[in-house]
């Protein structure tokens, strides 16, 4: 590969990782991490950095140009929980972000990835089983800005030949980057929490059943994707993907089986918990399996037991104890 990549939103919880993946995969000189946060002192995040707001049409064409990139992975945004609290900026950030890559994209031939989410979906859409091809009429502003980002991707597609692609997420949990304020973070929060402190305080209802996926599963769906020739894409860019569900009792009991007095307090926050309620217990995956070989390799034994190794060898204080 001679062109580069651009990740945007680098430094939150999934571009954390997938730069490292991407760098490994084609050459630490080939991927350039962006953000609007600095990367903490130096290291391989601060080599090959660049400050790229994605509302700024000519920061993205002066890195774009700079570096001779040839496909963008763009990661910034707001999640669903922080976009409720400021929908305006949500909007600037997640449509006018989208649309200034789209046109970056346009001007000089490169493909882009588009992270969609579970948040697409609503309270009219089946919960369960979710389909590929199902209404879309969310409730929150993240929701709106993905349907449609979606949306605008296609049409970037089928208007101006570029190459975009996309997945709808699930909820992720990574023992990296903290997640930057969703409503399935609370499932990464209770893995820190059962490590540190032994107890949790968890913001949605115990029974509140979601899709969860875990991050090298995440990452291994980007990259696959990415890899897939472009004839056998039907769908492009919002493949349901999903690995497993569980409500937060089933995570906790999971986890009582390594750390048995584990205690979990439910104080449902009455935002977080609306979204949840509209959101999937379980999507049909099928299509991406079918279209590009979509297999994740985590359930949520293999998953609690490869976080709480993690966690437990690399103990940092990040949560605060109920
Ligand atoms: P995150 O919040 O952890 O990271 C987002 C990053 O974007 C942050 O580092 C932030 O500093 C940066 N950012 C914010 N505004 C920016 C701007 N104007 N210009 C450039 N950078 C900016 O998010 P994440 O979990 O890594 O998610 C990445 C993408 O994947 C998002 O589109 C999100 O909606 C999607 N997604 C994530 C999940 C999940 O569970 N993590 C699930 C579904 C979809
Ligand atoms: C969130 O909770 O906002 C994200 C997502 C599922 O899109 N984790």
């Amino acid at each position: 590969m001679n062109k580069k990549i651009l990740v945007t939103g680098a430094l939150g919880q999934i571009g954390s990782e997938l730069v490292l993946t991407l760098r490994r995969k084609w050459g630490e000189q080939q991927v350039i991490a962006s953000d609007i946060r600095m990367p903490p002192g130096a290291g391989s995040f601060a080599d090959g950095f660049a400050y790229v707001d994605c509302t700024n049409l000519n920061q993205l064409r002066d890195v774009v140009r700079k570096h001779d990139i040839g496909a963008i992975y763009h990661l910034a945004a707001l999640l669903s929980a922080v976009a409720e609290e400021k929908p305006h900026v949500a909007w600037q950030v997640n449509m006018d972000g989208l649309y200034q890559v789209l046109e970056v994209a346009r001007e000089y031939g490169c493909a882009v990835f588009f992270p969609s989410s579970i948040g697409v979906f609503g309270p009219g859409t089946p919960r369960r089983n979710t389909p590929q091809d199902t209404l879309l009429r969310p409730t929150t502003m993240y929701g709106v800005t993905k349907v449609a980002g979606e949306l605008l991707c296609d049409y970037y597609w089928s208007r101006f030949g570029v190459d975009t692609r996309g997945v709808r997420f699930p909820g992720l949990i990574s023992h990296g980057a903290p997640p930057g304020g969703g409503t399935t973070d609370y499932a990464v929060e209770m893995f820190h929490s059962a490590v540190q402190h032994r107890r949790y305080r968890c913001f949605l209802r115990g029974d509140s059943r979601l899709d969860m996926m875990y991050m090298p599963d995440a990452i291994k769906a980007v990259v696959t994707l990415m890899a897939t020739p472009v004839e056998k894409l039907v769908h492009r860019n919002a493949f349901n993907v999903t690995a497993l569900n569980f409500t937060p009792e089933e995570l906790a009991a999971e986890i009582r089986r390594h750390i048995p007095d584990f205690e979990v307090e439910y104080r449902v926050d009455p935002v977080r918990q609306a979204i949840a309620d509209t959101w999937p217990e379980s999507m049909d995956d099928r299509v991406a399996r079918a279209e590009w070989g979509w297999q994740p390799d985590y359930d949520l034994a293999t998953l609690t037991q490869d976080m709480l190794d993690h966690l437990s060898n690399h103990s940092t204080d990040r949560t605060t104890p109920i």
